[in-house]
């Protein structure tokens, strides 16, 4: 069939205003009012994402997920490893990552939780995080680190490393830290990053469901990446029970961030009870890392630019990917300055004397 030259240049401008307008869309699917002229279909499938094979869903997630269930009472279950992969396997990918099916998260996040010999405790947690994340529509990758038998317990090492190894493997913009023993008792506590870093865990019922000092900024927190690589992340030096959370605070606050929180009754947690972990005292140092140096001038001589560590095996398991590294004091301390150094010169020294840092 042979058209005429009119209809060809009809045509033409059908095709072109059609592209152009696909285009558009493309470009300011940002802008809301784009989006919510957009029928439905359009808006839950993404027209050019369909084109594109479906690589990325069409519109930003929404401010408020629509499937949130509020506060909620703990009951801790403690299932058998593979009766939680057979449940939360379907669920998540190999390696325990999770895309929202429906709308386009703002960051990819790395929840990051060390772990060691607290087992039941990750179970437990596990039971109760992955249905929370995935209500709360976000790209997440749960990464589970663990440090050997013989080292002592250094959360700012693992924490950092996991940070190194999280980045090696994708290009995660958001960091939760998670304490392996502390339940989420309200998903409307988004595991978000923000402009400024948030602090989820603001009300714990070990501390009656309130801030144990103003300070407070452990448990549960998220660092978006720039954030972090503004501190240089962790302290490598706190060895043992505690200190690191607060070290991060120091830092973070002299370079102009402070940590916001939810009002109390939504940032509500529930700690597994627990005996302390033998071997996993305070140590004088870190006391004396917080006291006498000051973190501010510290966060650029170590941090994640100096961690340290024997990386053991990374294994992808059907809920979460499995981090093993080794950590050696001596190596640890190799790149320090000489005024670091010289705090750990007769090794280190546990305590159980409660410092007063506040
Ligand atoms: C503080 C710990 C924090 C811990 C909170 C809540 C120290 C600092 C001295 C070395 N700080 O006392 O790390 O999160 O208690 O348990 O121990």
């Amino acid at each position: 069939m042979r058209y005429r030259p009119t209809t060809k240049r009809a045509l033409r401008v059908v095709v072109a205003v059609f592209i152009g307008s696909l285009l558009i869309i493309e470009v300011f699917d940002g802008f809301s009012f784009v989006r919510e002229t957009l029928p439905d279909s359009l808006r839950r499938e993404g027209l050019l994402s369909f084109l594109r094979g479906k690589e990325r869903p069409f519109c930003p997630c929404p401010h408020k997920p629509p499937s949130l269930l509020g506060f909620r009472d703990i009951v801790e279950v403690d299932k058998p490893m593979s009766q939680l992969e057979q449940e939360l396997g379907p669920l998540l990918r190999h390696g325990g990552h999770y895309s929202p099916p429906d709308c386009r998260p703002h960051d990819k996040t790395a929840i990051i939780i060390p772990c060691r010999n607290r087992w039941p405790h990750l179970r437990v947690l596990l039971n109760y995080l992955v249905h929370v994340l995935i209500r709360q529509q976000l790209d997440f990758t749960i990464f589970v680190i663990e440090s050997d038998q013989g080292s002592t317990f250094n959360k700012g090492i693992l924490l950092n490393l996991a940070v190194l190894e999280a980045m090696k493997r994708d290009r995660y913009t958001c960091f939760v830290m998670q304490d392996v023993d502390l339940l989420t008792m309200d998903d409307r506590n988004l595991y978000r990053c923000d402009q400024q870093p948030r602090h989820l865990a603001a009300a714990i019922n070990k501390f009656k469901y309130t801030l144990p000092y103003p300070r407070y900024s452990g448990g549960v927190y998220a660092l978006s990446l720039e954030q972090l690589l503004k501190v240089n992340g962790h302290s490598n030096l706190f060895f043992g029970w505690g200190g690191e959370d607060d070290d991060i605070y120091h830092r973070l606050y002299h370079v102009g961030y402070t940590f916001t929180r939810n009002p109390e009754e939504m940032a509500k947690y529930w700690m597994i009870k627990h005996k302390r972990d033998k071997g996993n005292e305070r140590t004088r140092q870190s006391t004396m890392l917080l006291q006498k140096t000051m973190s501010e001038k510290r966060m650029f001589d170590e941090g994640l630019n100096t961690t340290r560590y024997h990386l053991d095996s990374v294994e992808e398991t059907p809920l979460f990917t499995w981090i093993k590294a080794t950590i050696n004091l001596t190596e640890v301390l190799q790149p320090a300055p000489p005024y670091i150094k010289s705090l750990f010169e007769n090794g280190l020294q546990f305590t159980n004397k409660k410092p007063r840092t506040r």
